[in-house]
């Protein structure tokens, strides 16, 4: 699919208190809103359009608003977070989105789900289970994707210490090929799959976005970076380092379609 718009939200003033798991130390907000700016222009120099929702300090992180919906070339749906404190972000997002999407669905109680856990992968879905996305959210996507005609598939990634979502670990890169962490590289739900794994201390770079001819990588892993220029694709390195601090990556920051 060939992408057009995507959703954006500068950090806030509060951003440093955010939830992270991170040893990084605490993020400066002066050049997370660089970075942040550089991510928006890049996508916009890609031919997206932005809305670009204004910064909410009573939710420090409203920026990761990737984990609030979930967007399919067909229809929309609203997440239900699983951590309790980024419950309030959602309706900033069905504001925007029920414009484009009348028939805006939304994971009910007891699912929870979280946008940083689906990785979409054409017609196929890959659906983390995880600390934020239940069993009960990640059925009911699946349901809602397939009324659609999409397939979808499970990776229970709570045994797997230190990803916080399954897109932490693993990404489309187009066509049949993912881009993974080993952890993940080897799960039955990859199984005719063209894997390319991540180089050796390099997981943090297993978070990329395709985007039309690019691909967004974060800057700092060349290794994965050489791997991925061999393949044939255009790389578009962007400095993440203050989001990272707070447990984000590249396609937190955008809800895109
Ligand atoms: C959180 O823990 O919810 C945020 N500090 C980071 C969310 C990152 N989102 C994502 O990977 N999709």
């Amino acid at each position: 699919m060939r992408f057009t718009r995507a959703i954006v939200r500068p950090p806030a003033q509060t951003f440093a208190a955010g939830i992270t798991s991170s040893c990084l130390g605490p993020p400066d907000l002066t050049l997370a809103l660089e970075q942040h700016k550089a991510y928006c222009r890049t996508l916009a120099g890609l031919g997206l359009d932005l809305v670009e929702l204004p910064p909410d300090p009573a939710f420090p992180d409203s920026t990761f608003v990737e984990d609030t919906a979930i967007v399919t070339n067909r229809s929309a749906m609203l997440t239900r977070p699983g951590a309790p404190s980024r419950a309030g972000e959602v309706a900033a997002l069905g504001g925007v989105l029920s414009r484009s999407f009348p028939d805006l669905g939304a994971i009910a109680p007891p699912g929870t789900l979280d946008g940083g856990d689906v990785c979409e992968a054409g017609q196929h879905f890959f659906i983390g289970i995880s600390q934020r996305t239940n069993p009960a959210g990640s059925a009911q996507l699946s349901e809602w994707l397939a009324r659609q005609g999409f397939s979808s598939s499970m990776i229970d990634i709570r045994t797997m210490p230190g990803l916080l979502h399954l897109k932490t670990g693993l990404s489309w890169l187009g066509e049949r090929r993912l881009l993974a962490i080993d952890e993940i590289a080897g799960h039955e739900a990859l199984r005719g799959w063209e894997i390319v794994r991540t180089s050796e201390g390099e997981d943090y770079a297993a978070n990329c976005i395709r985007i039309n001819e690019a691909l967004l990588v974060a800057d700092g892993f060349p290794a994965t970076s050489a791997q991925l220029s061999e393949l044939g694709y255009d790389l578009i390195p962007l400095a993440m380092s203050e989001f990272r601090k707070m447990d984000g990556g590249l396609s937190c920051l955008s809800v895109r379609w």
